[in-house]
């Protein structure tokens, strides 16, 4: 199997402004399907932010979410166990090949989650870095791997500005930015990019680049897909790999899962087992193999 490769003038934009744009590369009957899962997702239990319970960016498990109404704010994790959909995209073909030419092979998924922004007048949007407050202050160099960056999948078209359109900082990854919160960019600041795009496309970028949503006056809802991936050694964050999920993954998804192949001893996620390029990238051959399996 040969994996895609970026062309030369994505490695040059991912390197200069810190981000790329992929196009249609979910179908409009998978942009559908995970629509519609979203929508029943909000009926489910699950994992949400829970702002009168705990501290920012914490999430609490809801047995149900706090509105059903299908066009408002939803910020849903761990989207494994819903479908197996949601576990095939973690090694997307045509995605997950850049990412491994991005990050190199030494990875693993970290996060999955969901999001709707509802169109409002209430919310201003905001800038951040993810990773917590501690990528901001790590910037690699133009030429190195990111630790960690993410899959952005639009399932709502974004047509114009203030449309929940993914705004970033092209280039933010390589240079300070006022930390204080009073003094943070905001998605209307000199330098932002609101990006447009059609459902299907993906945004790939690190987590060190400035990045959020702008303000939604567009009078739908957007809705989105986000697939997080780190170096091994960094470790996933928002899951625990249970065995329903792990009996539905191929050998390349349940070692992106933290899955080595043994169980747990120090020295695990800090040195890779000897198969991992191979897992990662697998030959013709192998990839039948392990299909097979
Ligand atoms: O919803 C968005 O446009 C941005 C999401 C975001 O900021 C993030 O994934 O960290």
């Amino acid at each position: 199997m040969s994996m895609k490769t970026l062309t030369d003038e994505q490695r040059s934009k991912w390197a200069i402004d810190g981000y790329l744009q992929l196009e249609q590369v979910l179908s409009p009957d998978e942009v559908a399907f995970f629509t519609e899962q979203l929508d029943r997702m909000r009926k489910k239990p699950g994992w949400e932010p829970d702002l009168s319970e705990l501290p920012i960016g914490h999430y609490g498990w809801v047995p149900r979410s706090h509105n059903q109404d299908t066009e408002s704010f939803m910020d849903r994790r761990d989207l494994l166990p819903y479908d197996p959909a949601f576990i095939d995209l973690i090694d997307r073909a045509g995605v997950f090949d850049l990412i491994v030419d991005i990050m190199g092979p030494y990875i693993l998924h970290s996060m999955s989650q969901a999001i709707v922004r509802a169109s409002s007048e209430d919310f201003p949007g905001y800038t951040h870095t993810d990773g917590g407050e501690a990528l901001r202050r790590i910037r690699v160099t133009e030429t190195s791997h990111p630790l960690a960056m993410k899959a952005m999948y639009l399932l709502s078209d974004v047509d114009g500005p203030d449309s929940a359109n993914f705004t970033l900082f092209p280039g933010s990854h390589l240079r300070p930015f006022p930390e204080d919160a009073d003094a943070r960019p905001t998605p209307h600041s000199p330098g932002a990019a609101q990006l447009t795009g059609k459902a299907g496309d993906c945004y790939l970028f690190p987590h060190s680049l400035w990045h959020g949503p702008s303000p939604n006056s567009s009078g739908r809802a957007r809705k989105t897909l986000l697939y997080n991936y780190c170096q091994m050694f960094v470790r996933w964050y928002d899951f625990e790999l249970t065995s329903e999920v792990k009996e539905r993954c191929t050998p390349r998804q349940r070692r992106l899962l933290g899955d080595l192949g043994y169980d747990f001893r120090p020295g695990s996620y800090f040195y890779a087992p000897v198969d991992q390029v191979e897992v990662i990238q697998p030959t013709a051959a192998s990839a039948t193999e392990a299909r097979r399996r």
